[in-house]
């Protein structure tokens, strides 16, 4: 999948389709003033900076709509090339015309993302940055805007140029001896360099490992709610979510289907799951296959709330939740034992959290621990999250190459070699993340995401 033209003038809506107060119709390339002139009138065609005019929008003799035209001069603006801004009325009709004008005049319709790549081959934002302009738009919680803006504004990317700093003068170090044929170059000192590579290695890995967190953050955190029948899953997503989204009743086997609900807490998205009860002795064919579902649904959990009821002795069924909850892979398992209001037949176990979903007892602390982790991601003073699966891959990529080095210079002849050869895949891997070596496909992959305008 190529990269399309970059020298010509493109035109698309910035804003959502359909009817609205206002729509921007976007022009950005070389011919921009010129295609504006087209349909604005020749004050258009050699404009002042960053200035805003009033002009009527003519197709011909025919008034469209007076609109504000915002006008910028690369390379100071967004995609670092001449740019107007329209800013009409937003009628369907009158963006299509003025799309249709600018076609006319010589502009080409925009693909997904453009405008944000010819800002990042123009070297207005790198390549994690765009990327996180789209995650920006993105953004349905607080939090992954936070973790959004904080990558717009270069959070990830300096980190990351910083490591590949320190892996530029080691490198340099290593070739310096490498080159020196008359032994001119004092040796290198191993324990220090080595401790030097060793400290990039845990900063690169410092920074991969918030991804997990950094995931659930910018997607939503997936919560899957398990138990035996009738422990209170629905009553308990009910409680959570403060109102009545699931059926309840005390007859067991109510839960059939999953049923999927969002809530933000703490400004983070969490996607909660209600399932059927793991009954031990299903009773009917549909029962089986909401087990089933309830299986699978755990399988792609972050987390799973293991649901008992505390106002009755233990059972086959609590045996058959717990066991299929820790064979939920990587998920986090948070035990709460429910209907802490009646009279208890058990204790908690060791972490096990009392809870009431009719009194609420214990629903704070729960809302509390499902978001410690991505709290915690914050909290550890590095703002920048990595929420990229592709980020993700790179650091650890780097973190993998540096991890190589220690082998190779120890030893009674190191080989420095090798060693500049894993220094190099590490930088690489790190340039890469920031699109100084991005190929083509990655760039294409990476901007076909983003919504046409942007
Ligand atoms: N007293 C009390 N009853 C509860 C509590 N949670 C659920 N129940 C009752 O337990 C029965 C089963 O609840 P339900 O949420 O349908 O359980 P599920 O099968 O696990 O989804 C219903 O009669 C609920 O009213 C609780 O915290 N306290
Ligand atoms: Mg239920």
């Amino acid at each position: 999948m190529p990269i399309p033209d970059t020298d010509d003038t493109i035109v698309a809506q910035a804003t959502p389709p359909g009817a609205g107060a206002l729509a921007i119709v976007r022009l950005s390339g070389p011919r921009a003033f010129a295609a504006a002139a087209a349909l604005l009138g020749p004050a258009a065609a050699a404009p002042r900076h960053r200035q805003a005019r009033l002009l009527a929008v003519r197709d011909g003799d025919r008034l469209v709509d007076r609109a504000v035209a915002v006008f910028h001069r690369g390379p100071a603006s967004y995609t670092g090339e001449d740019t107007v801004e329209i800013c009409c009325h937003g009628s369907p009709f009158v963006v299509r015309t003025i799309l249709n004008l600018a076609v006319r005049a010589g502009a080409r319709p925009a693909g997904p993302g453009e405008f944000t790549l010819r800002a990042f081959l123009n070297g207005k934002l790198d390549l994690a940055q765009a990327e996180a302009v789209g995650a920006l738009i993105e953004a349905g919680s607080a939090a992954a805007h936070r973790a959004a803006i904080t990558q717009v504004e270069g959070g990830v990317s300096s980190e990351v140029r910083a490591i590949k700093a320190d892996l530029v003068e080691l490198l340099a170090e290593l070739e310096a001896r490498l080159d020196d044929s008359y032994g001119e170059v004092p040796a290198l000192e191993l324990k220090g360099f080595s401790g030097r590579a060793a400290a990039a290695r845990a900063r690169a890995l410092r920074l991969a490992s918030g991804f997990e967190a950094g995931r659930g953050i910018k997607e939503g955190l997936r919560v899957v709610i398990t138990g035996a029948p009738n422990s209170g899953k629905s009553s308990l997503l009910n409680a959570l979510l403060g109102y009545d989204r699931a059926l309840v009743s005390g007859e067991a086997g109510t839960t059939r289907d999953t049923l999927e609900a969002e809530l933000e807490i703490d400004g983070f998205k969490v996607l909660f799951t209600d399932t059927a009860g793991l009954n031990a002795r299903p009773s009917s064919a549909l029962e089986r296959e909401g087990i089933r579902r309830a299986a699978a649904a755990l399988r792609r959990a972050d987390a799973v709330i293991l649901v008992r009821d505390g106002s009755i002795k233990g059972s086959p069924s609590d045996r058959r939740a717990l066991a299929e909850a820790g064979a939920a892979g990587a998920a986090r398992v948070i035990r709460a034992l429910n209907k802490a209001d009646l009279p208890a037949r058990r204790r908690p176990g060791p972490g096990e959290l009392k809870v009431s979903a009719r009194t609420g007892e214990g629903l704070g602390r729960l809302r509390a621990l499902l978001v410690a982790d991505q709290r915690k991601v914050f909290r550890d003073g590095s703002q920048a999250v990595v929420t990229s699966a592709r980020h993700f891959a790179a650091l650890s990529e780097a973190a993998g190459q540096l991890a190589a080095l220690p082998a190779v210079l120890r030893g009674p002849r190191p080989r420095a070699e090798l060693a500049a050869e894993h220094l190099r895949a590490a930088l690489s891997a790190l340039a890469s993340l920031l699109g100084e070596t991005a190929p083509e496909e990655v760039l294409a992959e990476v901007f076909s995401s983003f919504c046409v305008g942007k």
